[in-house]
């Protein structure tokens, strides 16, 4: 069997996802997400370009030689779009092979090493109050586990604040929207939201946060210490993570545990981390880091040192995405816990996809391959729109992380 076609399909139901669709000699296809959110058409064009061309007439089943090819062959590794395409062919490569097969993936990864793969969703609103009818919502729906954000008083927008509710969509305009910060009211206001969850959902919802970068570790830690009390499950992306170094202070400070990756690409931007046991929980996912095979690397080494899995799964990770790491999720022993906004009715009909949740649980599809699929036809109806993430200035207007 070989690889006849490799296309790359752009589409926006809602918001733009790229997919990678490969076909074989005995028509078996598959298919990887390679969406990088407001960098989508660089990952397209590095596809098609660049890639495709090179599957043509390989043998689908060597999935770890065409990792391989594509990483080393390159010879400029890594970096997100790199490593977003590699990952779009290699999950599409997985699905082909379950495919051929006639097994779900997770069962060609060592099989199930758990009943079902607990979520969390994002509970977000202007004020605290709003912010706990959302957690209610949540709990109503059976989510075992919440992230919970709230707006900061005297600033117009923050992060992780949307009209969307069940969806994750900051990609909100086709130039970078101007978000403002400041550290100081933030820090006031996270501890009387977790006080006021706590309050009154009791202690055994998980909840999550998500600091999006915005802290220097020495902040970070002193949030963490004070959090403590309400036994957050984890604190997400304290503080950009280039400086590995400055996680050893957060450490110092505070055992509040902290998740961190959702930016990674590669086992190299988390192996100081992992190896020093500076963080708890490990965020890379599939599209993101390599795909299955890499992804698979990186969760076995942070076994290796007590970190758990994360994974990203906001809306802009593609049912193609979530797919493949629901059968990572099942299948790893350090599974942690799995991130999970819905997609919009239009995505889902674009993607047509065999997961589902129950009881806080989603449920990775039992059918052969990843059992997600993408309607061409119906994709075509949804033409590129350009959108970008917003951009974040301090109250003095200096350029802050988003
Ligand atoms: O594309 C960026 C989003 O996926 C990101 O802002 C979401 O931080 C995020 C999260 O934890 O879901
Ligand atoms: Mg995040």
């Amino acid at each position: 069997m070989r690889i006849t076609d490799a296309k790359v399909i752009v589409t926006s139901p809602g918001r733009n996802f790229v997919t990678l669709k490969i076909t074989t000699s005995d028509g078996v296809t598959g298919i990887g997400d390679a969406t990088l959110n407001g960098r989508e058409l660089s990952v397209a064009s590095y596809l098609r370009d660049h890639v495709c061309p090179l599957l043509i007439g390989r043998d689908p089943a060597r999935i770890e030689d065409t990792w391989q090819y594509l990483y080393r062959g390159a010879y400029w590794r890594r970096g997100p779009v790199t490593m977003t395409a590699i990952a779009a062919v290699d999950t599409a490569l997985w699905d082909i092979k379950g495919k051929v097969a006639g097994l779900p993936v997770y069962q060609l990864l060592g099989g199930r090493s758990r009943a079902g793969v607990t979520v969390y969703g994002h509970a977000n609103g202007e004020t605290i109050p709003e912010v706990l009818d959302e957690v209610a919502r949540y709990v109503d729906l059976g989510y075992r586990a919440v992230r919970v954000q709230c707006g900061i008083p005297g600033l117009d927008a923050t992060y992780g604040v949307s009209r969307d509710k069940m969806f994750y969509e900051p990609a909100d305009a086709n130039l970078p929207s101007e978000a403002t910060w400041s550290t100081e009211r933030y820090l006031r206001v996270v501890p009387e939201l977790f006080a006021a969850v706590r309050d009154r959902f009791g202690y055994d919802l998980r909840i999550l946060h998500d600091i999006h970068h915005r802290l220097t570790p020495i902040e970070a830690g002193g949030l963490g210490s004070r959090l403590e009390e309400y036994a957050p499950f984890w604190l997400e992306d304290p503080v950009p993570a280039e400086l590995q170094d400055g996680f050893r202070l957060i450490r110092q400070h505070t055992t509040a545990p902290i998740a961190v990756g959702e930016v990674f690409n590669s086992i190299w931007d988390c192996e100081q981390l992992i190896r020093e046991q500076l963080i708890d929980f490990i965020r890379a996912t599939v599209v993101h880091a390599g795909g299955i095979t890499h992804l698979r690397r990186i969760f076995d080494l942070a076994a290796l040192h007590h970190v758990r899995t994360g994974s990203h799964g906001a809306t802009d990770l593609s049912p193609a995405c979530m797919s493949a790491a629901l059968h990572l999720d099942i299948a790893v022993p350090n599974f942690g816990i799995q991130e999970y906004m819905r997609h919009t009715e239009a995505t889902d009909e674009v993607f047509p996809h065999g997961y589902r949740f129950a009881d806080g649980y989603l449920h990775p599809s039992e059918e052969p391959g990843l059992g997600v699929d993408i309607d061409e036809k119906l994709a075509a109806r949804y033409p590129y729109e350009p959108a970008y993430l917003p951009v974040n200035r301090l109250t003095d207007g200096s350029m802050h992380n988003w």
